[in-house]
């Protein structure tokens, strides 16, 4: 039987392949690419210098410190990958792109295809390169030495969300992010270390118990450090009146377009005592 094609190929475009080389080939990553289901081709810039010294960059036009890549030489390199191999999206890795979250993330691995990824060096690419490309994406509001960190970062993130990356397809729907909250704490053996135990309510096999408890923690932990997260994480009824309790007030609840808390439930009334036989 013939394999079919990869759902997912990357083709990252870079000075440095050998920085990404085993971060490809190992854990999950190289798993995913020996069993045919994502592939990632390192394509050495420099091939695509068009001159004998490899030199793909130069001075920037109007003065100032640090070399600019070529835009002839990021061209040439893209027309013989489309050579090769169709290419459906071409992301240019920069601190000024869209930042990249856990739903573009979802929306790669579902689009699937050919993406090439662009990993920019020095002072970064000649601006004409944006005409090259369909994105340009960061992974947070900090600079590095280039883009190949933030290419293994995505790499991985989308990666791992096309079907059969993971052995347990269950195990990303509990995901901090997936859920929309963060994650509930785990916990496992010894089951005390140093005078620190682990819940009782995880140890009782009780399932429904676990599940509440689980919710109220991630509530807990999101409303204490990423709050941020709230109005889009798809609370409940439920969920609002377990922040209430957690410490959120009803503006707060308002602000997040939380739904209203169901109606408090009227006092449980006392069972009629049974008549004193006489
Ligand atoms: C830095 C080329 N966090 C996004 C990001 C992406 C790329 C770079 N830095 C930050 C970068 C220097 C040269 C790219």
């Amino acid at each position: 039987m013939t394999q079919p094609p990869p759902a997912l190929t990357f083709s990252v475009l870079t000075l440095f392949p050998e920085l990404l080389r085993p971060f490809a080939a190992e854990a999950l990553l190289g798993k995913a690419q020996a069993r045919g289901l994502v592939q990632v081709q390192l394509r050495d810039l420099r091939q695509w210098s068009g001159n004998r010294h490899h030199k793909v960059d130069d001075t920037p036009y109007g003065g100032g410190a640090g070399m600019v890549i070529r835009v002839d030489v990021v061209a040439r390199a893209l027309d013989a990958l489309r050579a090769e191999q169709p290419v459906d999206e071409v992301v240019m890795l920069t601190p000024a792109g869209q930042t990249f979250r856990q739903a573009d993330a979802e929306a790669w691995a579902a689009q699937g295809g050919h993406w090439v990824i662009l990993c920019g060096r020095y002072e970064g690419f000649d601006a004409r390169v944006e005409r090259l490309v369909t994105r340009e994406v960061s992974i947070g509001d900090f600079v590095m030495m280039g883009g190949e960190a933030a290419a293994a970062c995505i790499m991985e993130a989308v990666a791992r969300l096309v079907p059969g990356v993971l052995g347990d397809q269950a195990s990303h729907e509990d995901d901090s992010f997936s859920s929309g909250l963060l994650d509930y704490p785990e916990y496992t053996r010894p089951p005390v270390w140093e005078g620190e135990g682990v819940p009782e309510v995880l140890q009782g096999g009780h399932h429904g118990a676990i599940a509440g408890w689980r919710r109220t923690q991630a509530l807990a932990r999101t409303l204490e450090r990423r709050p941020d997260l709230l109005p889009t994480a798809g609370l409940t009824p439920q969920d609002s009146a377990e922040l209430l309790r957690l410490g959120a007030t009803p503006e707060q609840l308002t602000g997040w377009n939380a739904p209203e808390p169901p109606a408090s439930k009227p006092p449980r009334r006392k069972r009629k005592a049974a008549a004193d036989p006489v």
